[in-house]
């Protein structure tokens, strides 16, 4: 069996152990001055970059004051199972359960499933493992029971032992479709069954119109006294979230800072199809690309060293900008980066 990756990593117990490690992390870090502010604070993100940053926001700050706010357009329905990829990366992670490997999935995970799957001649395409099988599968189960897909988010993080409250964008089906030369796709056949590889012609978010904001979603934007939006793709992870009606105005007529952590690092993506979607569009690929794309609604970019340079043409749009190591390698080097943004933006 091919499989298009070829990882392996030990299991991790559990995920329980992040509480105690995020508090060490908040000494560590000499977070304890921001522990007694009661500043709120929304993350906007997508799936494994903004997973990253989220992981570490939780290790800077007191999970009562952290709402993430995940994409749901990338979910999909495989052999009749709910998969949504970017709230189960961002469960994984925060549980600390990810594939450190791939970033989504879950470390050490087995594929005998896929394996069956693949002896009755289906192709395995989309690499779910048999214990991330039982997320899609308990997903799917209580979605037909009647519960929101945020009550079923809410369930699964907690068993996980997540403390952060994770909002999906919203309860109603939308749907990322991606116009390459052939025409339609779904946002999972284009990025992983085509490997990202076909050139970006349109994107369109189907079902958008008609969505409503998960519960809690427009009070955490509201109450929020920071928004941030996680170093995650702008056009198919962040805009739905934008796009979701309502959102986006919250967001603009809040009085709150607006701060992006760029997902572009010296002209190129951390990962996945950002540069080509911006170039698509006309915009440079590089950090001030992304803060015009942004436009007004975003009052901070928060900007790799590499990039340094770029910081008087972001300055010209408006823009406050910090520079500082955004490139995120273990779970101590994403909470020193949250501790410095926390630190920046106090
Ligand atoms: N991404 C891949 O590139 N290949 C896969 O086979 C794959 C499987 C997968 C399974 C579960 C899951 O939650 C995520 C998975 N992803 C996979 C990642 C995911 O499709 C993308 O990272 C996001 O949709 C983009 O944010």
């Amino acid at each position: 069996m091919v499989y298009r990756d070829n990882t392996s990593d030990p299991v991790p117990a559990t995920g329980r152990w992040y509480a105690v490690a995020a508090e060490y992390d908040r000494v560590l870090y000499g977070m304890d001055a921001l522990k007694d502010s009661n500043q709120k604070i929304v993350a906007l993100a997508g799936g494994v970059g903004g997973a990253k940053f989220l992981q570490g926001l939780a290790g800077a700050v007191p999970d009562e004051r952290l709402i993430a706010v995940v994409n749901t357009a990338d979910d999909f329905e495989l052999w009749g199972l709910h998969i949504s990829p970017d709230v189960d990366t961002v469960m994984y992670t925060l549980a600390g359960i990810a594939n450190p490997a791939t970033g989504w999935g879950i470390a050490g995970d087995t594929r005998a499933t896929l394996d069956g799957i693949a002896a009755y001649g289906e192709d395995p395409w989309f690499l779910v493992g048999d214990r991330d099988i039982s997320t899609h599968i308990l997903r799917t189960h209580r979605l037909r029971e009647g519960q929101s897909l945020s009550e079923v988010t809410k369930g699964l993080a907690a068993a996980l032992g997540i403390g952060v409250r994770l909002l999906p964008m919203s309860d109603d089906p939308v749907r990322t479709q991606i116009r390459v030369d052939d025409g339609w796709l779904g946002f999972q056949d284009y990025f992983v069954g085509r490997r990202h590889e076909d050139a970006v012609l349109d994107v369109r978010f189907d079902g958008i119109e008609a969505a409503s904001p998960a519960p809690g979603v427009l009070d955490a934007v509201h109450d929020a006294d920071l928004i941030l939006f996680c170093p995650s793709n702008p056009i198919v992870s962040i805009a739905p979230i934008l796009g979701v009606p309502g959102v986006r105005d919250a967001i603009a007529s809040s009085k709150s800072p607006v701060a992006c952590i760029s997902p572009i690092v010296g002209g190129k993506a951390l990962k996945g199809p950002a540069a080509g979607m911006l170039e698509q569009r006309g915009l440079d690929v590089s950090a001030a690309g992304v803060a015009a794309y942004y436009g007004d609604l975003v009052d901070v970019m928060i900007i790799d060293q590499v990039d340094a340079a770029l910081a008087p043409e972001i300055e010209a749009q408006g823009k406050r900008v910090i520079v500082l190591q955004t490139i995120m390698g273990d779970r101590d080097d994403r909470v020193r980066l949250a501790s410095e943004v926390m630190a920046a933006l106090a």
